[in-house]
């Protein structure tokens, strides 16, 4: 929260995921202007037979799973070239990992179900590095990742995998920006509520008193750094006040405070920038439009 003394303000994104946060976030995956989700599903039940082709693993580790819905595909196809296999998601949402876990029960019995309850980063200790294993990190989340939160990310990956590795990576590419920007701006409000949510979150984590009513939501691409950026605004000139650290900050009308970016990308620069990490490209999956990539990335080493 020191961030919020920064200037420009800003705030980690991960406070967006509290219960109500997670849920606006999963009806945000299902609006007509939010082609993310949609997409990339649309890559991975075409091309999941090829990617489990290319990727000769025994375990499938999903950094972030929530309930994991389009891994299923890549589960499907597992079972179907190599009869058995290993899930492990990785997620802070028990509710997820639980919705997975059933789901695997009921419909994927041939795969061994082993869930973390853990960020990612604190998961990554736990993994064996002796297994091959397909590393899945779906969504486009690196596009959350500010610069160095993107260094730190891939270096404890890299760090984590082993020589047999393989890494499935989606990411949100670079596009016309009406399309874009009307995927983080939706008529029915959606993503105004998840992104001011935050503050209620922080009110509760802080005993702090921002007002939902006293600020507004603004989002717009920055072509410059090729990123969604989204914010709260506040309406008026207030006192925000953080009685556990004694302390306050003055809020003036039309001040704003980044609650997240959502970067996108260019697929052969991302792919270029991932050697630095020693992932090395294999495979590139797009859809008719070109508007979301999957990268399929291998471990340098052997
Ligand atoms: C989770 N993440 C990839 C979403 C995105 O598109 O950047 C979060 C989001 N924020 C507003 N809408 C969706």
């Amino acid at each position: 929260m020191r961030t919020l003394l920064d200037q420009p303000r800003w705030l980690e994104a991960y406070h967006l995921y509290d219960d109500r946060g997670s849920e606006l976030f999963e009806r945000i995956c299902e609006l007509p202007e939010y082609y993310l989700t949609r997409t990339e599903e649309t890559i991975l039940e075409r091309a999941a037979g090829q990617i489990i082709a290319a990727a000769p693993v025994q375990c499938i580790v999903e950094l972030g799973a929530g309930s994991a819905k389009k891994t299923t595909h890549l589960l499907m196809a597992q079972i179907q070239q190599r009869k058995t296999g290993i899930f492990a998601p990785i997620d802070v949402s028990l509710p997820g990992l639980i919705l997975s876990r059933d789901f695997n029960r009921a419909h994927l019995p041939q795969i061994q179900f082993h869930g973390l309850h853990a960020r990612y980063e604190d998961g990554f200790a736990s993994i064996d590095k002796t297994l091959p294993t397909l590393f899945v990190f779906l969504g486009s989340t690196i596009g959350n990742f500010n610069p160095s939160s993107f260094v730190r990310f891939f270096s404890q990956l890299s760090e984590a995998m082993g020589p047999d590795d393989y890494l499935l990576l989606g990411a949100d590419r670079v596009k016309n920006v009406n399309v874009l920007e009307r995927a983080y701006a939706d008529s029915q409000g959606l993503t105004a509520k998840f992104i001011l949510n935050v503050f209620s979150h922080i009110n509760r984590l802080l005993e702090s008193n921002f007002d939902l009513a006293k600020m507004r939501y603004h989002s717009w691409y920055n072509p410059e750094w090729q990123q969604i950026e989204m914010y709260g605004v506040s309406t008026t000139s207030q006192e925000i006040c953080f009685p556990s650290f004694n302390t306050s900050l003055r809020w003036e009308k039309n001040d704003r405070i980044l609650v997240e970016i959502s970067r996108k990308f260019d697929p052969e620069r991302l792919q270029q920038q991932l050697r630095f990490f020693n992932l090395n490209p294999v495979q590139h999956f797009t859809d008719s439009n070109e508007w979301f990539s999957l990268l399929l990335l291998k471990k340098a080493g052997r």
